[in-house]
């Protein structure tokens, strides 16, 4: 379906619900921070009342994506998902953004409440896709909020300078700066941003890290041993709990090397929670490799989390599935 005829459908499901909710994913990152402030201001083009479910705790959030609640809250509502299981009617609107699985909403509970359910997103779908016939998913894209760009401008909705930053932040984490993943069609809506006001310089400035923060996936870096030639894998210690974005930092960071085509960063991030952030120029399909490890994502970015295991146990079994994988296409 192109994107034209999903607005439309679109636009009548909104039109004919009493109430419409967005969901980002949990864990919201700033694509689906963005996309979501982006769905609510065409929710409201409409005359609808759109409240975006957020229940993540704020105060854990990284800066940027705490500048940018902050100022949405001005222009748009949220509300957390104890408040939307209490207002959900018999004809409620649910619109999912960035993310298309039933176990990413905070809503997963009562799914089941919704009249109708509108999936907008770029990440590939599996046996989890929540199921509806409204969906719009497009795992080439490099974005949601590339998506919902254009369906702002579809919607004639007035984009200010600060919402055309909150989408270029959007894209920026998504394409790791605008330099994965990023086609003609990404540079155009970066472009058509940028004509509305959006800057680059205070999009980098959402992404500032603090001293100790950058000390930290700094350190994660220089631990990082090669597997093959270019396949990179570093691994934190039994002592240091780490994010997930800690480690995809460290993971996006080390791809920035010429002779590297994938990395993985592998630490703790709870008691007995091993994750991994995994990261490639494209030649090695990390999600190939994460799938085997029993996670998921695409060829550019993918993730596992592995409970009940070490992390050295963890490395290895990596390295195993990592060799094969690299062989194949070193032979390809
Ligand atoms: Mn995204």
């Amino acid at each position: 379906m192109d994107l034209k005829e999903f607005k439309i459908t679109l636009d009548e499901l909104i039109a004919n619900s009493d109430l419409v909710f967005i969901s980002p994913h949990v864990r919201a990152d700033y694509d689906a921070l963005a996309s979501s402030i982006a769905m609510s201001l065409i929710v409201k083009k409409l005359g609808k009342e759109p409240f975006i479910i957020m229940s993540d705790d704020i105060d854990k959030m990284e800066q940027g994506m705490k500048t940018i609640y902050n100022e949405a809250k001005e222009i748009t509502s949220f509300i957390t998902k104890e408040k939307a299981e209490a207002m959900v009617t018999n004809n409620t609107l649910l619109i999912t953004v960035d993310m298309n699985k039933t176990y990413l909403t905070a809503c997963q509970t009562f799914l089941d409440k919704f009249k109708s359910i509108a999936i907008i997103d770029h990440h590939d779908k599996d046996q989890d896709t929540i199921i509806t016939d409204y969906q719009y998913i497009m795992p080439k894209l490099s974005s949601a909020s590339e998506i919902l760009t254009e369906m702002l401008f579809m919607s004639n909705v007035k984009i200010t300078s600060r919402v055309a930053d909150y989408l270029l932040a959007g894209i920026f984490l998504d394409t790791n700066k605008f330099t994965k993943n990023a086609s003609t069609k990404t540079m155009e809506t970066i472009y058509k941003l940028t004509k509305k006001g959006g800057e680059i310089a205070r999009v980098t400035d959402f992404f500032t890290e603090d001293y100790l923060v950058d000390r930290k996936i700094q350190d994660l870096v220089s631990k990082t041993r090669f597997i093959t030639y270019t396949a990179a894998v570093t691994m934190g210690d039994d002592n240091t709990l780490y994010t997930r974005e800690e480690l995809a930092k460290a993971a996006d960071y080390l791809l920035k090397y010429r002779n590297i085509d994938a990395t993985f960063a592998l630490g703790l991030t709870g008691e007995d929670i091993i994750n991994i952030s995994a990261r490639s120029k494209g030649t090695i399909d990390v999600s190939d490799v994460m799938r085997e490890m029993g996670g998921g994502g695409n060829e550019f970015s993918a993730a596992s989390q592995i409970k009940d295991s070490t992390l050295e146990d963890t490395k290895d079994k990596l390295t195993r599935k990592l060799v094969p994988n690299c062989y194949k296409i070193n032979n390809r």
